[in-house]
């Protein structure tokens, strides 16, 4: 069996990070392991007030604790880190777990749609990019890889701005990117995928929802993040995730207005196992 380490927050309420990560991951017959680098009552979108309760001290706590056991990991997936204490932990973690064939898979969770996360501030990026650095593969949106990369924002772009940010984001030492939500046209809307070693782009669109929910990037990166540790081929794993995706969206549509805080991924799961078999 396959076992991944993700390390990211548990929000306990508000379907996020390892609410999400853990059950999809799980579903899909590979183990999860979690190094849980805080927790929050809520995920800090769209409540106030949540509580933060700080575990940045457990992290390499953890990691000594299981040095002393011969515990590997296929893929260590690093998501939402509260802060630049937490990314300098994880860097060390990574450089005491990463082996010649564990792959990193960095999902810089920390902004959308422009703005940095309710407690980033704008210097946080760059400590970012020092894990991004050493990763196999990225997964940021349009807004975490521009701050990665020191690009603009921009609303709108074309598929050469795609590119150009891809290549930064390898530049930055990353072997390869995805970047989701990239929409050419109010329909579709899918993830662009580059591969700087083969030189080779992707790109996977599915149906455009013009809805707005929480955790849909948890959700594209733990099953992009699983299928691609289970040994699918990357382009059919972002297909896979992409599709997943849409479907949850869909799934949450009925209750759009009190359902805003996660997607409904929990109905999804059998059609995943479905076509992951
Ligand atoms: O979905 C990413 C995420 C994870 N964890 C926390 C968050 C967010 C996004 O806002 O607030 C705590």
């Amino acid at each position: 069996m396959k076992r991944i380490v993700t390390i990211q927050d548990v929000s306990c309420f508000g379907k996020c990070s390892v609410t999400v990560a853990l059950p999809i991951i799980s579903a899909m017959g590979v183990e999860c392991a979690i190094i849980p680098t805080s927790v929050l009552s809520t995920h800090t979108g769209g409540f106030e007030g949540f509580t933060f309760r700080d575990l940045s001290d457990d992290i390499p706590k953890i990691k000594e604790h299981w040095k002393k056991y011969d515990i590997e990991f296929d893929t260590i997936y690093t998501g939402y880190l509260g802060s630049v204490k937490q990314i300098d932990y994880t860097i060390d973690f990574v450089k005491d777990f990463k082996k010649e064939n564990t792959l990193l898979f960095v999902d810089p969770a920390m902004a959308d749609k422009g703005k940095m996360y309710t407690g980033f501030d704008s210097g946080f990026p760059a400590h970012m990019a020092r894990l991004c650095a050493l990763a196999d593969i990225v997964v940021p949106n349009i807004t975490e890889a521009s701050f990665l990369t020191g690009t603009p924002y921009t609303e709108s772009y074309d598929e050469n701005h795609v590119k150009m940010l891809l290549k930064k984001l390898c530049e930055l030492g990353a072997k390869k990117a995805v970047i989701t939500g990239i929409a050419f046209e109010k329909a579709t809307q899918g993830a662009y995928f580059y591969d700087s070693e083969a030189n080779e782009y992707y790109y996977y669109k599915a149906e455009n929802i013009d809805r707005n929910f929480h955790g849909t990037g948890d959700t594209f990166a733990s099953v992009f993040c699983g299928a691609i540790t289970k040994g699918f081929d990357i382009k059919h794993a972002l297909e896979i995730a992409v599709n997943f995706t849409v479907e949850c969206i869909k799934a949450t549509l009925p209750e759009a207005d009190t359902h805003k805080y996660g997607v409904k991924f929990e109905e999804c799961i059998p059609s995943l196992i479905e076509k992951i078999k």
